[in-house]
């Protein structure tokens, strides 16, 4: 047993050891930055594309979410700080092909742009609507562009962590420790109480983000939505929290054309970079997904990945509010466009 907890204590320390937080400077820079409108960033758009922002206006972008949705008033959130834990978040990201800062912001803005249009903010309040924003900034944190079957395949330090959901176990761990590195405590100011709530709801939501959990929970979404939902019952908005980071998370396929085309193409890069090393060093054939031989392949999987993960959540949420139809729409155009390019290849 003894030796057991040693080596556990050895991988911890192995996976966790390094770990590095934003300069008081870094946060002094953007402390001095403009914020602009919500209206101006384009933030309450469906179709919303970051492409022509800087990283700068990324972070600024995140400070107006916080402030229009009440959170800094609302918690006593230090100004300082706020700027301090954006900057270490963004921070944590890796260099990534696709599962970088700018995909953590993407989901970030989905999820304000939901809130707001629905209005759903009121049936969370703010403990909620803050975890969720944390959640949606940090669901990622530290991806390393593999996914979770590769760091069982590959034995890595994580999966020796976490058997299951092990990359979502690492990014709210994550998530956690820039929470509490000084300087970075965002949550400083508010009760106990709150604090364990945003916490529990926060892990919640990240541990959500990983599909399996996705597929684990839908059904009894679906029967929420078939039998009218009430949002007083704890356990229908916790369903609804955690389909609502599934839908943030995937809502590139919903985005119009040009982007959604971009996204997948980041996407597909990122898998056959982990198709190479699956080659390379663990010298197995990876998956077809994962395959460049395969890459011809990409619309008609698009088409199923659609068809069986998309689609149904998407067009759940148009029933819960209608103001969420636009999505579904887009769905529905993206499929039609990777239907064309399936037939003519
Ligand atoms: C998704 C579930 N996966 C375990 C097996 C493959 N499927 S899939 O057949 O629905 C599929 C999804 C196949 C190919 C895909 O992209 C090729 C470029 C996708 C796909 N996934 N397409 C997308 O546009 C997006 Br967005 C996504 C989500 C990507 C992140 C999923 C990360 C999960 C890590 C476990
Ligand atoms: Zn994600």
């Amino acid at each position: 047993k003894a030796m057991v907890a040693i080596a556990k204590q050895n991988v911890t320390l192995e996976v966790l050891s390094y770990h590095a937080t934003a300069s008081l400077e870094d946060a002094q820079k953007l402390r001095a930055l403009r914020v602009s409108s919500a209206a101006n960033y384009g933030l309450y758009n469906f179709d919303f594309d970051d492409i022509n922002m800087d990283d700068d206006e990324t972070l600024t972008a995140c400070i107006r979410m916080f402030l229009d949705l009440d959170l800094v008033e609302h918690f006593h959130i230090d100004y300082e700080v706020l700027c301090r834990w954006l900057c270490s978040v963004k921070k944590n990201y890796r260099n990534v092909t696709y599962h970088n800062w700018r995909h953590a912001f993407n989901v970030a803005q989905m999820m304000f742009a939901i809130v707001t249009s629905t209005q759903w903010w009121k049936i969370f309040g703010e403990i909620e609507c803050l975890a969720l924003l944390i959640g949606c900034l940090c669901h990622d944190l530290d991806h390393r562009g593999t996914n979770n079957s590769f760091q069982i395949k590959a034995s890595s330090p994580l999966a020796q962590l976490y058997s299951t959901s092990t990359m979502e176990h690492h990014h709210f761990d994550q998530c956690i420790m820039i929470l509490n590195s000084p300087g970075n405590q965002l949550l400083a100011n508010i009760s106990p109480e709150e604090y364990s709530r945003v916490i529990k709801v926060l892990e919640e939501a990240i541990l959500s983000t990983d599909l399996a959990v996705y597929f684990r929970k839908r059904g009894a979404f679906f029967n929420v939505i078939r039998d009218g939902p009430c949002w007083a019952v704890e356990e229908h908005r916790e369903l609804l929290r955690a389909m609502l980071m599934t839908v943030c998370d995937l809502a590139a396929i919903t985005k119009p054309w040009d982007i959604e085309k971009r996204v997948a193409e980041l996407v597909s890069s990122e898998f056959f970079e982990q198709g190479d090393i699956e080659r390379e060093k663990l010298n197995i054939t990876p998956i077809d997904i994962m395959n460049r031989e395969k890459e011809d392949q990409l619309p008609l999987m698009q088409v199923g990945f659609i068809d069986s993960i998309c689609l149904p959540i998407y067009e759940g949420f148009a029933k819960l509010s209608d103001k969420l139809e636009p999505l579904v729409e887009g769905v529905r155009q993206n499929r039609v466009k990777w239907m064309e390019i399936a037939a003519a290849n």
